[in-house]
């Protein structure tokens, strides 16, 4: 009954605001108030501030919306805008402190379970409110990965611990075909999708091969030793210019000596794992890779159809293994590790056509512009997509180990400038057949 579907609704939204609280504390408890309010990059907000943007998106949604109760503040709106004031000065504006910013988000947190008691969930309502405290639950989840790329950037003692992943298993590291023909592509009916991924339609791709595994850092460090950073040739001009004015010579957190190669990652340095996917390098980095190997990135529909298209059924998974939500055995998410795992670790998370660890472990670069599907709708505002349509983004897809299970499907759209490293971002390679 609908009755029953609203009680278990709000038990699993209930959950979920408890476990991503749960994360975003312990990002937040894990650095003194000092490393609290610091910028550590131009790139990122001061810790506190994705905190406090955190209460204050739930606010406006939850207690003002769909509560339709009185602000909790309704001073603070414009500091935590992310339109009004760019990344880059928000250490000057007038933001909570730490003590404020915990209070607050405590204070939106308390209304909110109350909201999630009485608010009805029938009918439209459900697909409207349900919808709401998904795309809340989602965000928080979303800035507390964008938090844990701050503590990448921050430097000092590690304060951040987790076991390593599970070993890799010697999967065929090659390609699978992929034969052309049309394919389901976004969804319709999945109800926390985000406007991008909506609706479901249908793509036409050409025959293509596609890597089983991401780029490693074995096959990574062969790229930089053979001169790859030097080779004008497999760059493109705009991907050149930045190499040369960013003096690019290697992956983000990479440090070379000799022919060897170490990295750090949360404050610790270590020599790089060879089979794990490489990680912290740019779109063109990405794209002069796959040049040199005599390859090329995936388009935005190849990777979604080697990811969800099952060709015994013609229809299109939810994730690469099928329907049921990722588990430990699928994919490397939500900050269990904080690293991604060896090539292989996930044979149980393969897709229909062997592809090994698309969900997880790092995002991959696709070849394709940020736009909208046919048909694409805003909802629930113009700010969440839409105003980033257009050649300044790409694609991204798949999710990271630092992306929870609630914000990543196989028709899940991330973007990100093309020169963006510090996102934890790797790619693999696909061709013509
Ligand atoms: C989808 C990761 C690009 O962090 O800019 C957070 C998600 N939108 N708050 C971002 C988002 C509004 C967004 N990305
Ligand atoms: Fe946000």
């Amino acid at each position: 009954t609908s009755q029953n579907n609203g009680g278990d609704l709000r038990e699993r939204v209930a959950e979920e605001l408890l476990r991503s609280r749960a994360r975003s504390t312990a990002l937040t408890d894990a650095v003194d108030e000092h490393d609290l309010v610091r910028q550590h990059s131009k790139l990122m907000s001061p810790l506190v501030w994705d905190l406090a943007h955190i209460g204050n998106q739930e606010e406006l949604w939850l207690v003002r919306d769909v509560g339709g109760r009185e602000p909790v503040r309704s001073d603070i709106d414009e500091f935590y805008d992310a339109f009004k004031y760019g990344r880059s000065v928000r250490p000057e504006l007038p933001l909570l402190n730490p003590v404020e910013a915990r209070q607050y988000v405590g204070d939106v947190r308390g209304k909110v379970f109350d909201v999630l008691e009485k608010v009805p969930l029938e009918g439209r309502r459900l697909v409207e409110n349900a919808f709401a405290f998904g795309m809340i639950v989602q965000h928080e989840q979303q800035h507390d990965e964008t938090m844990l790329a701050t503590h990448q950037l921050r430097t000092g003692e590690p304060v951040l611990h987790a076991p390593p992943p599970p070993a890799g298993t010697l999967i065929a590291r090659t390609e699978v075909f992929v034969p052309g023909g049309p394919f389901e592509m976004g969804t319709s009916d999945e109800p926390w999708a985000l406007d991008n991924e909506r609706p479901a339609h249908t793509v036409h791709v050409d025959p293509f091969f596609i890597d089983t595994t991401p780029v490693t850092n074995a096959e990574y460090a062969e790229f930089v030793l053979a001169g790859g950073y030097r080779d004008r040739r497999l760059w493109t001009d705009e991907g050149w210019m930045h190499r040369t004015h960013g003096k690019l010579t290697g992956p983000r957190f990479w440090h070379r000596e000799g022919t060897s190669f170490s990295r750090t990652a949360f404050g610790v340095t270590e020599p790089i794992v060879p089979d794990e996917p490489v990680v912290h390098v740019c779109f063109h980095e990405a794209q002069a890779y796959a040049t040199w190997a005599g390859k090329r990135l995936p388009t935005e529909a190849e990777w979604e159809k080697a990811a969800r298209h099952d060709p015994a059924t013609g229809t299109s998974r939810r994730y690469p293994w099928g329907e049921e939500e990722p588990r430990e055995e699928h994919a490397n998410l939500g900050q269990r590790h904080l690293r991604p795992a060896p090539a292989g670790a996930y044979p149980a998370g393969a897709s229909a056509y062997g592809v090994h660890q698309l969900i997880g472990d790092v995002w991959e670069w696709t070849s394709t512009d940020f736009h909208g599907y046919p048909g694409f709708e805003v909802f629930p505002y113009p700010e969440y997509s839409k105003v980033f349509f257009g050649p300044d983004y790409k694609v991204l897809r798949g999710g990271s180990f630092g992306t929870d299970s609630s914000a990543i499907r196989s028709t899940f759209r991330n973007w990100d400038y093309p020169i963006r490293r510090q996102i934890f971002a790797g790619f693999r390679c696909a061709r013509d057949a």
